[in-house]
C-alpha cells in the first residue's frame, strides 16, 4: 500500500469526520480480502451476524475476523492501514480495534441505520477511526456509505441497536445516550455527504460521525464492504452500558490502555513526524 495521506486529507477528516481516500488498496489486498470474505460466508467465524432481510438478499455481518482468518489478520496488521491511522491521529501507537464484515448481496434492500460508532465500542478517547474498503463500485444504489458532516464534533452518544433483527447484538440501554433522531425524515437539515467509491477506495471515518447506508437495491452487483477500526494514543478502555459485550477484553480494567492480545498495537512510531 503506497497511499500517502495528504494535509488535505487530515483537513476534511478532522473538519467533516470522514473522508474518501481513491485506490489506497490495491489488487493483491483487494484479491486476498475478497478470497477471506467468500470463506467466510462459506464458513462464519463465531461473531457471524445475518441481519434479517425480510426474505430478500442477504445481510451477511462478521466482526472479529481477523482472529480466524490470515488474510484478514494481514490486512489488518501489515497492510499500511495502520501507518495511515497514524497519520490522521498523529499517534505514536496504534492499537487494532477490530474488524467487520458488511455484504449487502443483490436486492438487499435493507438500509443500514443510522448510528455512531464509538457509543458501541468500549473505548474512550478522540483517537478512533475506521476504514471501510469497498470491494465493489459503491453508489447510491447499491447502499453507498453516507455521513452527516462534521456529527463527530457534536460529542453526541446515540443508544446503540442493532442493525435488523439478529440473534445476538442486543445492547444495555445507557441513560447518558441519546435516541437518534428520525435524519431520514429530514435529511434537508443536515449536511449529509456520501462519495461513489470504486473497488480499492476507502473511506476514513471518525467513531463518533453519525452514517449510515442504503440498501442495495441493484440486482446485479454485490456490495461488500470490509471495515477495520483502530485506536491511538489517547484510547482508554471503557466498558460502559451500551457497548458490544463481543468487543469487550478480559483482563483489561476501565481506564487502562488499550494494549492486550484482543486490542494489539499494530504501529508505533514518532507522533511528531506522524503528525
Ligand atoms: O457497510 C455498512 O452498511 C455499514 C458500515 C458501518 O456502519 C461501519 O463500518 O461502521
Amino acid at each position: 500500500m503506497t497511499y500517502r495521506v495528504t494535509p488535505a486529507d487530515i483537513e476534511s477528516y478532522d473538519r467533516d469526520g470522514a473522508v474518501l481516500l481513491k485506490g489506497v488498496v490495491g489488487p493483491e489486498w483487494l484479491d486476498r480480502v475478497a478470497a477471506a470474505i467468500e470463506r467466510d460466508i462459506e464458513t462464519p467465524g463465531p461473531f457471524f451476524h445475518s441481519y434479517d432481510t425480510e426474505g430478500k438478499g442477504r445481510f451477511h455481518g462478521n466482526l472479529r475476523i481477523w482472529q480466524t482468518d490470515p488474510d484478514f489478520r494481514a490486512y489488518c496488521f501489515e497492510s499500511g492501514l495502520p501507518k495511515l491511522a497514524a497519520r490522521f491521529f498523529g499517534a505514536s501507537r496504534v492499537n487494532l480495534l477490530y474488524d467487520q464484515l458488511f455484504v449487502k448481496e443483490p436486492g438487499t434492500a435493507q438500509p443500514t441505520r443510522w448510528h455512531n460508532d464509538q457509543p458501541y465500542w468500549p473505548v474512550r478517547g478522540w483517537q478512533v477511526m475506521s476504514f471501510w474498503l469497498a470491494l465493489d463500485p459503491t453508489t447510491a444504489e447499491n447502499g453507498r456509505l453516507e455521513f452527516v458532516r462534521g456529527s463527530h464534533r457534536w460529542d453526541r452518544w446515540f443508544q446503540p441497536e442493532a442493525f435488523g433483527k439478529t440473534e445476538v447484538n442486543t445492547y444495555d440501554e445507557n441513560p447518558d445516550y441519546e435516541t437518534m433522531p428520525d435524519i431520514d425524515a429530514a435529511r434537508g437539515d443536515y449536511d449529509i455527504v456520501a462519495w461513489d467509491m470504486e473497488p480499492g477506495d476507502v473511506i476514513a471515518f471518525h467513531a463518533l460521525a453519525v452514517h449510515g447506508a442504503g440498501g442495495n437495491l441493484r440486482d446485479d452487483v454485490r456490495r461488500r464492504g470490509y471495515t477495520v477500526r483502530y485506536t491511538g494514543d489517547d484510547a482508554r478502555f471503557d466498558p460502559r452500558p451500551g457497548t458490544a459485550k463481543a468487543l469487550w477484553a478480559d483482563g483489561l480494567k476501565e481506564g487502562d490502555r488499550m494494549d492486550c492480545d484482543l486490542y494489539p498495537v499494530v504501529w508505533r512510531g514518532e507522533a511528531a513526524s506522524a503528525a
